[in-house]
């Protein structure tokens, strides 16, 4: 007797053969893998079986130590999910957990994150690192879970696996100009909320140009009450008072972000010398400048006075930064003979160290022979600096902004509506194909603090401005900054950075659409 096939067993068949091929079948269907995310964790070993599908009874489990990454995760998956998602102290069933204690290979910004089906572990040593395995949980859910508002048909998966992550270089930065344009605390928070996305860890702050002083010093109130009443192109400028800035100082530090100051001297210092005749060698304050020209200014060397004001400035903003480093700037200083500038900052770096601080300083600083703790900031387009390789043999570690690789002020291509070219064009690629331990001749791997990405804001005016040119790039020196080298790869890099395209338009970034890439 011929058995009936029944049509139920051939489709049956057809769906096995089907799913067979298909991305690894995995329990809750999720096609994202452990490593579709930026930075590219060090190690992530994937088990399909274990997807973990966050539902209405999902509970954040957390300690009093990890509170604050805890409320903050919950307010990041609240608005699109819809979900309580309570923050408890102990709980079961369906649970994310973020697990602060001894945690191996992952030292103090690292962490571990495991999924199975009851949930996901963050495990750290420090609440950086809970916070980073935070934003690589982020990443692994649905680019929906970045919107504003319930996302009722999604269905929030994170695949199934174990992470051990850590950075490479310690210091992952970002730096925004505030003194050519000034941005308001709340548009500084913002990029800071969109930074903290990729693990970065620094937001240096350009405080104080040619064309505005932005932080108001209580024993020199000219300073921003003249100094900071205009900026490029006329507008009317701006500056934090100390209480403001105090309060951004609070906001980066919880997103795991310290806020590195800057104020450039001997040059770039007109905003200053508008405010105050007698920091000028002729006694003479010059008008406020609304330009872009560079290299004009100088503090007056020769005069006592001008230590006595970098006295009350560096101690006034040592009071209210709390991160160890100030930035005294030192760039494009041709308006001081290279003698002065030694006397200059021979007397100056003292006082950065007399308020406790260490110093950081554009690389034209090495040429001091600084002391081992400040840190130069390479900014040069051609791979190499005698100054900066010798400080770098003497101890000190660098830090990598190659303008042609970091600046993300430069215009992507000619037709970049924003930013500048004097560095050349730097596509997305440019931007992410470069090695930090090769950067500069001479300067090693373990002569790096890190990488910083400048953001100046000669033709910025806003948030969408700063968007556009600092996303995609700024998520690939983030990757630079924190992945292993053995994963630097342009082609599966530009893949992931597609599934970026998503969440960026889900939380209203305005990035630029590079053709290098084969957005989602
Ligand atoms: N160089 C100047 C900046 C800014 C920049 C714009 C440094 C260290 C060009 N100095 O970069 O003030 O004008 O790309």
């Amino acid at each position: 007797m011929r058995r009936r096939v029944s049509l139920a067993s051939l489709f049956g068949a057809a769906l096995l053969v089907l799913t067979a091929f298909a991305q690894p079948a995995s329990a809750e269907g999720t096609s994202k893998q452990l490593t579709d995310v930026i930075p590219i964790p060090v190690d992530a070993k994937p088990n399909p079986r274990a997807d973990f599908r966050l539902d209405p009874a999902t509970v954040i489990v957390a300690d009093r130590n990890a509170r604050q990454v805890a409320d903050y995760l919950g307010g990041l998956l609240r608005p699109s999910t819809g979900y309580r998602l309570p923050v408890v102290s102990r709980g079961g069933g369906s649970t994310i957990e973020l697990d602060l204690g001894p945690t191996a290979k992952v030292g103090d910004q690292g962490y571990r994150l495991d999924t199975d089906r009851h949930g996901v572990t963050i495990r750290a040593n420090t609440t950086d690192g809970l916070f980073a395995g935070v934003q690589t949980l982020r990443q692994l859910l649905p680019a929906s879970i970045e919107a504003k508002s319930v996302q009722r048909h999604a269905r929030w998966v994170v695949p199934g696996g174990s992470i051990t992550d850590y950075p490479r270089f310690g210091y992952r930065g970002a730096m925004l100009d505030v003194a050519r344009h000034f941005f308001t605390p709340d548009q500084v928070k913002l990029y800071i909320d969109q930074i903290a996305q990729y693990k970065i860890n620094r937001l240096h702050l350009h405080l104080a140009d040619d064309q505005g002083w932005r932080i108001q010093i209580k024993s020199w109130p000219n300073l921003t009450a003249h100094g900071g009443s205009t900026e490029v192109g006329g507008g009317a400028g701006g500056y934090y008072t100390q209480d403001q800035y105090k309060d951004l100082v609070a906001y980066a530090a919880s997103r795991h972000i310290t806020i590195i100051p800057e104020i450039d001297m001997p040059g770039h210092t007109n905003a200053a010398l508008s405010s105050y005749a007698e920091l000028n060698c002729d006694g003479v304050a010059p008008p406020l400048y609304t330009g872009t020209d560079v290299g004009f200014s100088s503090f007056c060397v020769d005069k006592d006075i001008t230590y006595k004001f970098l006295d009350d400035v560096i101690r006034e903003l040592a009071a209210i930064t709390p991160g160890k480093y100030l930035h005294i700037g030192g760039d494009e200083a041709h308006a001081t003979t290279p003698a002065d500038y030694q006397t200059f900052m021979g007397k100056v770096l003292p006082i950065v160290a007399k308020y406790g601080k260490f110093a950081e300083g554009w690389n034209e600083i090495a040429s001091v022979n600084p002391p081992v703790t400040t840190v130069p900031q390479f900014w040069d387009t051609d791979g190499q600096d005698a100054a900066t390789a010798a400080a770098a043999a003497r101890g000190n570690k660098i830090l990598m902004s190659p303008a042609n690789k970091a600046y993300i002020d430069q215009q992507y291509n000619p037709d970049s509506p924003l930013g500048l070219h004097w560095a050349g064009y730097v596509e997305v690629q440019d931007s992410y194909d470069w090695d930090p331990a090769t950067a500069v001749q001479g300067v090693s791997e373990n002569q790096v603090a890190g990488v910083e990405a400048p953001l100046w804001s000669e033709t910025i005016t806003d948030n969408h401005d700063i968007e556009y040119l600092a996303f995609p790039r700024l998520a690939g020196i983030a990757e630079i900054g924190w992945s292993p080298q053995s994963t630097h790869d342009w082609n599966t890099y530009r893949e992931r950075l597609a599934d970026q395209g998503p969440r960026w338009d889900a939380e209203g970034i305005n990035f630029y659409r590079s053709p290098q890439v084969d957005w989602k």
